[in-house]
């Protein structure tokens, strides 16, 4: 069954690739784009980047009715959005809340995340290969054990 994944980044990640390197790495964000399309074995995948709170909201919203499941890297909104919380609890599908970096070795303030009891599941220090990675994890839950070779 053909599956539709939306992906959704937040706000700063559109400088990914020239962005503190040294935490974050120089792969670019269409970089990551291009990854996941290349990984997704013929899924669809949707794949967004905003630095605005209400965009992100707008498509959780559209994705609860278009996606099968949803792979969010929130960003710094991951700490204080609960607008964004409120949007993905009307989500029915897995959610994989994702970060490039460990948030829970950097600074304090990354330690919080008030999206986290709401997802399925939790990533974070895999660099941008988190997001393949992610990929492969909402497939399987969604059809657990079906071959991901392109159909
Ligand atoms: C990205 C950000 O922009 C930060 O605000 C998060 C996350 C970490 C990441 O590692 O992808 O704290």
């Amino acid at each position: 069954m053909k599956r539709h994944i939306l992906i959704l980044n937040g706000p700063n990640l559109n400088r990914l690739g020239r962005r503190e390197p040294e935490i974050y790495g120089t792969t670019t964000l269409a970089d990551v784009e291009a990854m996941c399309v290349a990984a997704a074995h013929g899924n669809e995948i949707t794949f967004r980047q905003s630095n605005r709170e209400y965009e992100i909201i707008d498509w959780v919203h559209e994705g609860i009715d278009t996606a099968d499941a949803i792979i969010i890297n929130p960003a710094a909104f991951t700490f204080y959005s609960i607008a964004i919380v409120d949007a993905l609890k009307m989500f029915k599908g897995p959610i994989v809340e994702l970060h490039i970096s460990n948030v829970h070795s950097r600074e304090a303030m990354y330690h919080n995340s008030l999206v986290s009891p709401y997802a399925t599941a939790v990533m974070a220090g895999f660099g941008a290969r988190g997001y393949l990675l992610a990929i492969e994890a909402v497939l399987d839950m969604l059809d657990p054990g079906a071959e991901t070779a392109e159909k």
